[in-house]
């Protein structure tokens, strides 16, 4: 049986297969292997729920660790905390070289802040750019739209609203908000570990930690 890997834990992997969630563990064999299963990656599972073969990846990343990534929405907030275009710079590349599509989110609309230019930069070399303003539920349905049928993750500085954003999707808490420091500006990092949420039928979300890492 074919599946997706959604959580791991020490020597515990969930897996979905068709519409069944199975606990599994993993042939001894892949245990020794360098490569460890991971989020994302595609399985094939036996009768006794033990992982048998990893599917090649489309892409891999090590921090956060993650597999088989469509596209990558980059979240930049227009204020609290000001944008940092040369993190949106450096993940637009990063995406790129690892054959995920960026999407730009522009997040916090409901802020003081002229981020007109920010759209007409990134539209202008050919990215789609959205703007939300998350806390309200404005701009989700253009994201719900783009997640269909794709594996797609977050990433973006603390306190950007990636968890606001993730949470609004499926309209419950599937991932911790953190409060901005006001001291800092900057979010606690209240989102610890990976794991793949599935909004509709084939369409996950990965509410991973911050930023990925090439
Ligand atoms: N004003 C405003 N605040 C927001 C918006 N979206 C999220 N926030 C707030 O920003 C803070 C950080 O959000 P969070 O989703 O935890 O950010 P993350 O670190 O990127 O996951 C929280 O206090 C949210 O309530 C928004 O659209 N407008
Ligand atoms: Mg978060």
């Amino acid at each position: 049986m074919k599946g997706i890997v959604v959580k791991v834990q020490p020597n515990l992997y969930t897996v979905k297969v068709e519409d069944k969630i199975l606990e599994c563990t993993a042939k001894g064999l892949l245990k020794l292997m360098t490569k460890s299963i991971l989020v994302g990656d595609v399985v094939l599972v036996n009768d006794e729920n033990t992982i048998e073969k990893i599917l090649p990846r489309k892409n891999e990343f090590v921090r956060p660790p993650i597999a088989n990534i469509d596209q990558l929405i980059i979240v930049v907030a227009v204020a609290d905390p000001k944008p940092d275009l040369m993190l949106l710079d450096k993940q637009i590349v990063m995406a790129e070289k690892n054959n995920v599509e960026p999407i730009i989110c522009i997040n916090k609309i409901d802020l003081e802040a002229d981020y007109a230019e920010i759209i007409e930069v990134y539209e202008n070399i050919g990215y789609q750019v959205i703007t939300t303003t998350a806390k309200n539920g404005i701009g989700i349905d253009k994201i719900a739209r783009i997640i269909n049928n794709k594996v797609t993750a977050f990433s973006g500085n603390s306190g950007v609203g990636k968890s606001t954003l993730t949470n609004n999707i499926f309209n419950e808490e599937v991932a911790i908000e953190g409060e901005t420091s006001a001291k800092t500006q900057r979010g606690k990092h209240t989102t610890k570990h990976v794991e793949l949420y599935e909004f509709a039928n084939n369409s996950f979300i990965a509410d991973t930690p911050r930023f990925f890492v090439i």
